[in-house]
């Protein structure tokens, strides 16, 4: 790649604010709690640090409900506290991108008050409305315009009194869909866009942008079995219009300042052909996207029903993405989010014995591919799933609407709580473990969501000074990235692509050939068989060799190398 983007080289930072650091003790995260804590992102090392919403809300989908996008919600603070983090950040090289949530706004945004204060208001077709279905009455049972369900659980459409009119929203009722058909709606975004460039920030992270083209008239979806619904991701996932609308909002927000911002797009369902056209630089759309196979691998039915993840599946989804973009285009690369459970829970061993090496092992497998590494805030630490006693442990919308909704259709509360302790967002939304004193550090109050009891061990404080400590990796590891242009722009090779334990490939350039080899379990591999050339090699990073049991020819339970074999 000649002259390769700045972000081939960076690593991005994920706070959610609510949850990162609480500055007043109202036992909520704030502007002011991040700017406190911005040294532990410069001591990582990270180049950017992308804002999970901190715009005014109602707090329905934990600020993914926005009712005024140039302001900031007072629960996180002022706008001079948004333009002191910014240039905070900047003080220290790091650059700030702000989470676009314009699929939907809050159903307390004044453009969607207005919307649905008459069939005649300017602002009606901002958003989806629809008489009920053909033939019934508003109302009736099944009479919602298409057979959808929303994501966070029963039909995708709300019965508006006012105007006996239904309004479409794929989240919450209170997140209505924005209609992107209409080009006032999309002039009105990109002209608050433009505002938040203007404000200083360096790019967006793009809410289910995947989802802004939908197929305009609204088809019901194919039948999904054992529900009264159908698949509503067919007529709104990947619309006809919706590379329109990205090279539309390139040229009239990003173009002439692109050459210094960040984009990425949240695609649930993006298969490599529609990330390629995406990301293709040519195409002027986006950089990159986050895909979602990686983290359906391990679900059956639907995202509360857990298997265990074969890392030959991981092998062949990972791989076929670092193949589909090796040309044209541009990986994300993550584990971990605000909406999925802990990495280290999910696809590594939490067990006292096991947890920090496979919490390392994790993170060099993800970091050594070709991409952009995301880190989720205490994904550096390895962070865990909490523990929850009973439903009214969680705060997640997605958790209790899924609660409520399966045990009314008759399942035993117990099974569901058994399914939602794995899976539930709120494992990734405990506070942020800064020490072992009360609270962890996170706030002098009561936290709104409790912070995991194994904070006391597991804490920024008690690893900022241990060379081996999941933090030390992490900040190894972004190094690496930073000093090494086949790690950052080198070929991606799989190997091994039908071993269970062993997750092994290659990065090659014109210089030199890494091999990134990990043991993705507890159980010993002899690597002299498996790959002899490993044996001897030059160690670049590892995660367990100063360990007494350490043996080159043997993969040691959760042992991760990225070696120079050329
Ligand atoms: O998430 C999009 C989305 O598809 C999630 O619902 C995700 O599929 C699921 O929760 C993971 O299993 C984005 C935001 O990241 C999420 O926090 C918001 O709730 C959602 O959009 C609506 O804005």
């Amino acid at each position: 790649v000649e002259n390769p983007a700045w972000w081939t080289s960076a690593v991005v930072y994920q706070i959610y604010p609510r949850s990162f650091a609480d500055s007043d003790g109202d036992g909520i995260g704030d502007l002011p709690g991040i700017r406190g804590r911005l040294d532990h992102l410069a001591d990582l090392g990270v180049d950017v640090v992308w804002l999970s919403p901190v715009y005014r809300s109602p707090q329905d989908d934990n600020g993914y409900d926005i009712s005024d996008y140039q302001d900031i919600d007072p629960a996180f603070g002022t706008l001079a506290d948004m333009d002191g983090l910014i240039a905070d950040a900047h003080a220290r090289g790091i650059k700030v991108v702000m989470d676009l949530v314009v699929n939907h706004t809050s159903d307390e945004h004044p453009w969607f008050v207005e919307s649905r204060s008459s069939t005649t208001n300017p602002k009606r077709d901002w958003y989806w409305w629809r008489d009920a279905r053909e033939g019934m009455d508003a109302g009736d049972p099944g009479a919602q315009p298409t057979n959808w369900e929303s994501f966070f659980s029963g039909p995708a459409w709300e019965l508006d009194e006012t105007t006996g009119q239904y309004y479409l929203h794929l989240f919450s009722r209170k997140q209505p869909d924005l209609n992107w058909e209409n080009p006032q709606v999309r002039q009105a975004v990109h002209e608050m866009m433009r505002w938040w460039l203007d404000r200083g920030v360096d790019g967006f992270r793009m809410d289910v942008i995947n989802m802004i083209s939908k197929v305009p008239d609204l088809p019901d979806g194919p039948p999904i079995p054992g529900t009264p619904y159908g698949d509503g991701t067919v007529a709104t996932f990947f619309g006809p219009r919706l590379h329109e609308f990205l090279a539309e909002m390139h040229r009239e927000v990003f173009a002439g300042r692109d050459a210094d911002l960040i984009t990425v797009g949240e695609m649930p369902g993006a298969t490599v052909e529609q990330a390629r056209l995406v990301t293709d630089p040519a195409r002027a759309e986006l950089d990159m996207v986050f895909q979602f196979e990686h983290v359906q691998l391990d679900q059956g039915d639907s995202k509360w029903d857990r298997r265990p993840l074969r890392l030959t599946d991981l092998k062949a989804s990972l791989g076929r993405w670092q193949a589909g973009l090796a040309d044209v285009g541009w990986n994300s690369l993550y584990w971990d989010n605000h909406d999925q459970p802990r990495a280290v829970s999910r696809f590594g061993d939490d067990s006292p014995a096991h947890r920090r090496d496979s919490a390392t092992c994790l993170a060099t497998l993800l970091h050594g591919h070709r991409g952009t590494p995301y880190v989720y805030q205490g994904e550096e630490i390895g962070m865990a799933n909490s523990t929850w006693a009973d439903v009214r442990d969680f705060r997640d919308i997605e958790s209790l609407n899924h609660f409520a909704d399966a045990t009314a259709r008759g399942q035993d509360p117990d099974d569901v709580l058994a399914a939602l302790r794995p899976t539930s967002r709120d494992n990734a939304r405990t506070p942020v473990q800064w020490d072992d004193s009360p609270h962890a550090g996170f706030t002098t109050g009561e936290p709104w969501l409790a912070v995991n009891p194994d904070h006391v061990d597991w804490n920024v404080a008690a690893q900022r000074d241990d060379p081996h400590s999941v933090l030390a990796h992490h900040r190894a590891l972004i190094a690496l990235r930073h000093e090494n242009r086949t790690v950052q722009l080198g070929a991606f090779d799989m190997l091994l692509p039908d071993h269970e334990d062993v997750y092994a490939y290659t990065r090659t350039s014109d210089d030199e050939t890494l091999l990134v080899v990990c043991n993705v379990s507890g159980i010993p591999h002899p690597l002299a068989e498996l790959l002899p050339e490993a044996v001897e090699a030059e160690v670049l990073l590892g995660n367990r060799d100063h360990l007494p049991d350490h043996d080159p020819a043997v993969l040691g339970p959760w042992d991760a190398r990225i070696l120079r074999t050329a």
